[in-house]
């Protein structure tokens, strides 16, 4: 009986071992089947096998924790682990990161990757680290194009009147304004039903989002417009952070790399096979424009970013070759 007891303990003890397989929660805004969900599984699956099975991790998609200023919230008092996040509400918490979000400064995907990779993206990830907020490494959005339900855009007269949802981002906000339309900022959350009862009448989400979220059900109109860059991070809760052991912590940041290549893959298969699946699904879409006039009126929404960081980060940024 003795052994059996002692047999019975030890067999408890090995499942509680098993048990004891650790689960982080990813937090992010659209469907699993979206570049962020990719992103989120790799995130998963490196996480799992760099640990040996010790770690594993669970999807919280479509905004269920909320719009990505709650979540970047909840990360701060540790009621979320990590978070796949658009830079949209990021400027709110680390006022820097507004360099990112100002309209046509990015060439194009290279440009835009190269930047993030380098020592701009790790300099913005370490100023990040100090507002009590953790890091973990760059993923991505995509370039973002205008859709509306009213009409065909093509130049700035188009925008005029136009009710646009926007990020709860001053600089969007200060460029659409700008540029002619009437800027209503909104998470995300919400969108798909305010643009459903014309509370508004467009927004801007790069091709990945667009077709993530069927917007051709409620908008029939698309203009490849690229005005802006949308990057997107992995972040950490520093309450997870500082509960993990050094080796945990490069576990943990091999995974969010493995993330956001993930992502960044799915956004190149997207945006080229994006256009035609909105085409599908009914959306006119124009795909050349004149972006000239568009930047030309968007460029005092610089003076958001330059009248307290000057203009040396956007001259760097500029300079990435
Ligand atoms: O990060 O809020 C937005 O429009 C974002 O692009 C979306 O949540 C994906």
């Amino acid at each position: 009986m003795k052994h059996l007891f002692a047999g019975l303990a030890a067999a408890a003890l090995m499942a509680g071992t098993a048990a004891a397989q650790q689960s982080v929660t990813i937090g992010y805004s659209l469907s699993p089947e979206s570049h962020y969900g990719v992103g989120a599984q790799a995130f998963i699956d490196t996480l799992t096998e760099l640990s040996g099975g010790a770690w594993t991790g669970e999807h919280a998609p479509a905004g269920v924790l909320g719009g990505e200023r709650d979540m970047i919230e909840g990360l701060q008092i540790g009621s979320l682990d990590l978070v796949i996040t658009s830079t949209g509400p990021l400027g709110n918490f680390v006022p820097e990161v507004y360099a990112l979000d100002l309209p046509f400064l990015f060439r194009d995907y290279a440009h835009a990757r190269d930047t993030l990779d380098g020592e701009i993206g790790q300099e913005l990830l370490a100023r990040i680290d100090e507002n009590n907020l953790v890091g973990l490494a760059w993923s991505e959005n995509g370039f973002r194009h205008v859709t509306n339900s009213r009409h065909a855009v093509e130049t700035p007269d188009d925008l005029a009147g136009l009710k646009l949802r926007t990020m709860e981002n001053k600089v969007h906000m200060a460029a659409f304004t700008d540029m002619g339309a009437a800027p209503t900022p909104m998470a995300f959350p919400e969108l798909f039903t305010a643009l459903q009862q014309g509370v508004v009448d467009g927004q801007e989400n790069p091709i990945t989002v667009i077709t993530a979220s069927k917007f051709w059900e409620v908008q029939g109109y698309l203009t490849l417009t690229g005005h802006v860059y949308s990057p997107a991070v992995v972040l950490a809760s520093p309450v997870l952070w500082e509960g993990l052991s050094e080796e945990e912590q490069g576990w943990f940041r091999e995974a969010a790399k493995a993330s956001g290549a993930a992502t960044r893959a799915e956004v190149n298969r997207l945006e080229e096979a994006g256009v035609a699946l909105l085409r599908d699904n009914g959306m006119e879409v124009i795909t050349e424009i004149d972006k000239a006039p568009f930047a030309a009126l968007a460029e005092k929404a610089y003076s958001v970013y330059s009248d307290q960081y000057g203009t040396e980060m956007i001259e760097r940024i500029k300079a990435v070759q």
